[in-house]
Parts: C-alpha cells; structure tokens; sequence
C-alpha cells in the first residue's frame, strides 16, 4: 500500500513500555482540544485517498497490565533507561508529579538536566533518575507521542515501595504535566534541551576534519525518499557482499577508491540538509561511531565544508566545539533548507550504514553505505569469497521497496 499509494501505516493502537500498555480511546473533544478537528477514534489525522485504499481504523479499548516500575524498600531515587525501539513517534516522558535529572543519552554519561518532560528519539536511550520524594503510591509514566500526525500517548507506572496498592495495575489518577499531545500544563515547566547533553565527563571532538560527505535529503517520489542522487535500493543486500564487490555498490555507497578512502583514525564531517520537498525531521542513526552533533541551522548550507562556513558564511555562533552532544545520531529539521553536520573518528573499520530512523523513510531508500577504514581491515580469505552465494541479478529498474 505504501509504496504505490504513498498512505504511511503510522496510526497505532497503543504505546507499550516492555511490552505492557492499553489501548485508550480518549473523548473525540480531548483529541480535537489539543490536535484539531479531523482525527479519527484513535487519533490520527488522515491521509489523502486512504479512505480508498485502507480499511478504517476504530479505537477499541483494551484492559491489559500496564509496566511497574519499583525500587526497593529505603531507595531514594531510582533510575530508569527508556530505549526507543519504535520507527515513527518521537515520544516524550514524563513522569506526573516529578522532575528527573536526565543523566545518560545514548548510553554515555552527560551532564545532567533537570527538567519535567525529555524527548526520546527514534533509535535512542535516554536514561533519568527520578528522586522517590513525594507521597508513597502510583504515579504515572508518561510517553507521549510529539508527531502531529497521531494523539498517542502510552501509559506505564513508577510504584513507591510503601505504596500501599492493592489495585493491580491501572492507570495511576495521577497530575500529568503534559497535553495529549505533549505540550506543557504551565509554560514554567523545563523541557529537556537535546543540544545542551554536554558529555560527562568532558569529551571536545577533533578540531578540524580530513573528509567531508554532503547529504542532500529529498523526497523524489510518494514512496521515495533519497540522500543526494537517489535512493538506497534494497535488493542490494542480495548481492554479493559490496565490501569486496564494487559491482554491488551502486551510487549510494560512499567511501570507495574513486571517491577517495576514508581511512581508519581520520575524522568525518557529515553535513545534512533538506531539500526542497521535505515534509518531517528525519532522526538519522550513524551506526558503529558515536558522533558529536556540531551544527544545526537554516536557509540550506552552500558552503563545502564547515571550515568554509565559518570563513564565508558567518556562521561560526552556529557551531558548538566546546562541548558539543555525543550520540549515536542527530536529528535534521522540518524546514527546507534546515541542516545539522556530525563529526566523528573512524575507529571501527567497517562498511557502514548511514540511515533514517522513520521506517517509511528508510524502507523507501533515505540510507548510504560508508565505506570506513577498509584498507586497515585484513584480506577477506578467498574461501570467504568463494562461499556460494545466491546469483540474484535483481531487473535494475527495481526501486527501493521491490
Ligand atoms: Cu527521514
């Protein structure tokens, strides 16, 4: 459906924290009050000739157990890692009634924020520590969905030991401090601001970089979405092995002798922009390195390289070289024209991917190869390389979705 109709399957029933949540099928006035009018049962807004193409979606409600979170008896504060595995809602968490310090993103300490709601992006770890200081029961853990495209929210629980509950899990009556749909009760409320997770302890990026890739983000069709010259084609993966087989490349590898080695110890900007026909933010992942989010800006970036930024487009209160965020990503904006540059080292020799985490996104090709300090990597054996394989010579006029 997607492919040839371009109507995106985002419209869920439920947010579940492992595993466990319900379905809530909220008043139509609720969903209109924070959304707008226009959304169906469950909230979602639609898509041009889905009536058409797709059954329609009702909320029906669901009663099932919903996640408990505990500490043990005489515990003061209790620390909890949200992983992002979903592929469409940014969510936001709260928890009703407490600030959190928000401590670790991605896995690496920070330096902490105190705040009452932090984004959780697609793809990433955010972990918090709660303090235990409010009267002992239930409280609500909120994980809200920040997409306008769907009201969502999921529910689970943080428990005092001496609570003394004997309702089983349902959801807490507890004060949230967020809408429906994510924004805040009272504009004195603190949000967690993702440019400001300096490292804990200190850990500046390199002060110069040796390559620099350019990614242009578009969407080149309903069902297409493309960094630079076109999609990533998924058939791909059934060709043979392109570390060695530069006949399965294609052009959205990159790193390869005719573009010039990036070799292992060297540093890599990464400088993304949106092109013209972009509609939502795309939360990339570079995977193998962590990468230090530099710069973010608008009104495109037509300079080479950040050093040319800086020396020509008077740029530089745009970039952050001091103590910038560490994470397995970033995100690039809304806007035409909007842009966010990475740098990272190459310590991990590997060919690897460079994708969108929004699941429409990077099944309809937004993905590159990186060809990454392969020449330091030892000769693949030649009866590695004489392994059958399958012999699939997918017809080229393939997309990405075939
Ligand atoms: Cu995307």
């Amino acid at each position: 459906m997607y492919r040839d109709t371009g109507i995106v399957p985002w419209c869920s029933n439920s947010i579940v924290l492992n595993g466990k949540g319900r379905t809530y099928c909220h008043p139509q006035e609720s969903l209109d009050s924070v959304g707008g009018k226009g959304r169906n049962s469950l909230g979602c807004l639609p898509q041009p000739l889905q009536a058409q193409y797709s059954n329609s979606q009702t909320c029906e409600p669901t009663k099932t157990d919903l996640e408990i979170v505990q500490p043990k008896q005489g515990q003061e504060w209790i620390w909890i890692n949200f992983i992002h595995s979903g592929a469409h809602h940014e969510l936001q968490i709260s928890v009703d009634e407490h600030e959190f310090f928000v401590v670790a993103a991605d896995g690496e300490f920070v330096h902490p924020q105190k705040v009452h709601v932090a984004n959780c992006n697609l793809g990433e770890r955010i972990s918090i520590l709660v303090r235990l200081d409010k009267t002992p029961g239930d409280y609500a853990i909120r994980v809200t969905s920040l997409r306008e495209e769907q009201v969502i929210q999921g529910i689970g629980i943080l428990r005092y030991a001496a609570a003394q509950v004997y309702r089983g899990a349902e959801p807490p009556d507890t004060t949230p401090w967020v809408h429906l749909n994510g924004s805040l009760i009272d504009r004195t409320l603190v949000k967690m601001d993702e440019m400001n997770l300096a490292p804990y302890p200190k850990r500046p990026p390199p002060p110069t970089a040796d390559h620099t890739l350019k990614f242009s983000v578009n969407m080149t069709g309903k069902s297409s979405w493309a960094l630079n010259i076109g999609p990533h084609q998924a058939f791909r993966q059934q060709l043979p092995p392109l570390l060695w087989e530069e006949g399965s490349r294609g052009v959205t590898t990159y790193g390869d002798k005719a573009q010039g080695l990036m070799k292992n110890g060297s540093v890599v900007d990464i400088i993304f922009s949106n092109g013209a026909n972009v509609s939502s933010q795309h939360p990339f992942h570079k995977h193998n390195n962590k990468a230090w989010i530099i710069g973010t800006g608008t009104g495109g970036f037509p300079w080479a390289s950040v050093e040319d930024a800086i020396q020509n487009g008077g740029v530089v209160d745009r970039f952050n070289f001091v103590d910038p965020p560490l994470r397995d990503g970033c995100r690039l904006g809304n806007e035409t024209g909007d842009w966010t540059v990475i740098r990272y080292q190459i310590t991990f020799p590997a060919a690897s991917m460079l994708h969108c985490h929004m699941i429409h996104h990077f099944a309809a090709g937004q993905q590159v190869v990186i060809l990454e300090g392969v020449e330091s990597m030892a000769p693949i054996p030649t009866d590695v390389k004489d392994r059958i394989h399958s012999n699939f010579q997918p017809p080229l006029r393939y997309g990405p979705l075939d």
